[in-house]
């Protein structure tokens, strides 16, 4: 006890300086050893050890968000009839303007197998880097030159994988260079707090500190004018904050062909008769 004594005085006169803690469990020490040095020496203004230990010795309750989404005038047969509404993001960014969220260190992964990427829409946060294993026997090559982020990882050989960090938030559209109807979208976000519609529409974003926070939304056959439409403002308390169904119209989506890297069109049916330097034959 003796001991611990100068060490909280210290610290009560670092939480007294700066006001808050900058987490919970550091508040919550703060807060007792300024509780104590108070109690102990009768010095001190017991109002501000007080205000300390209700500001920083209780963790907030994390809240969380659901809704549902509704895919409407698609004309992709697997939505108009099997009411396929996946592949909706959803995530909320500080009301605020605070300072973007980076996820330097973080994996995620977009796998290449049976020539088809998957998942087919990854959301990650700023700084994540993504790795791209191939599962197939055959080699591909993931790149983007839309907008958003401009990468190129090159050829990759059958059983290997190679990673892209991703340093700027945006829509990055995915393709192949070997074979034309593989795609994805990655979505880059400066925040932890996201989520992607499953087929019944359904999505949450739990773990959700309670604050003020835009809600953004995203679908790959939406307008940029549709989902601008859709932003609104959303407070987080402790608990779940339900929001009222949301409809996202495709109207107006037309589907395009893509060129490959070098901004040229695909050679016709030849893809899976090219052989590699280095391929297993
Ligand atoms: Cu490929």
């Amino acid at each position: 006890m003796i001991l611990e004594l100068p060490i909280c005085f210290r610290i009560a006169q670092n939480v007294a300086r700066r006001g808050l803690a900058p987490d919970p469990l550091v508040g919550a020490r703060r807060a007792l050893c300024a509780l104590k040095y108070r109690f102990l020496h009768g010095r001190g203004s017991a109002s501000a050890a007080v205000a300390i230990a209700l500001l920083g010795a209780l963790p907030l309750v994390a809240g969380s968000v659901t809704g549902q989404v509704e895919l409407k005038d698609s004309h992709v047969a697997s939505v108009r009839k099997g009411r396929d509404y996946s592949g909706v993001v959803v995530w909320l960014s500080p009301a605020d303007g605070a300072p973007a969220q980076r996820a330097d260190g973080k994996h995620a992964r977009l796998i290449q197998k049976d020539k088809t990427f998957t998942p087919h829409v990854l959301v990650i946060e700023t700084g994540t880097t993504v790795d791209f294993p191939n599962y197939d026997p055959i080699f591909h090559n993931a790149f983007s030159n839309f907008s958003g982020q401009l990468f190129d990882i090159g050829l990759y050989a059958p059983g290997t994988s190679k990673s892209f960090r991703f340093q700027r938030s945006g829509v990055v559209r995915i393709f192949c260079n070997i074979h034309p109807a593989m795609s994805a979208v990655i979505l880059v976000v400066d925040t932890p707090y996201f989520t992607v519609s499953g087929a019944d529409g359904k999505f949450e974003i739990a773990n959700v500190t309670p604050g003020e926070y835009k809600l953004n939304v995203f679908h790959e056959r939406a307008s940029e004018s549709v989902l601008q439409g859709l932003e609104r403002r959303v407070t987080v308390g402790a608990g779940n904050l339900t929001l009222p169904p949301m409809e996202i119209s495709e109207s107006g989506y037309l589907p395009a062909s893509h060129k490959n890297k070098y901004g040229k069109d695909y050679s016709n049916g030849t893809e899976d008769g090219v052989t590699y330097p280095g391929a297993a034959k």
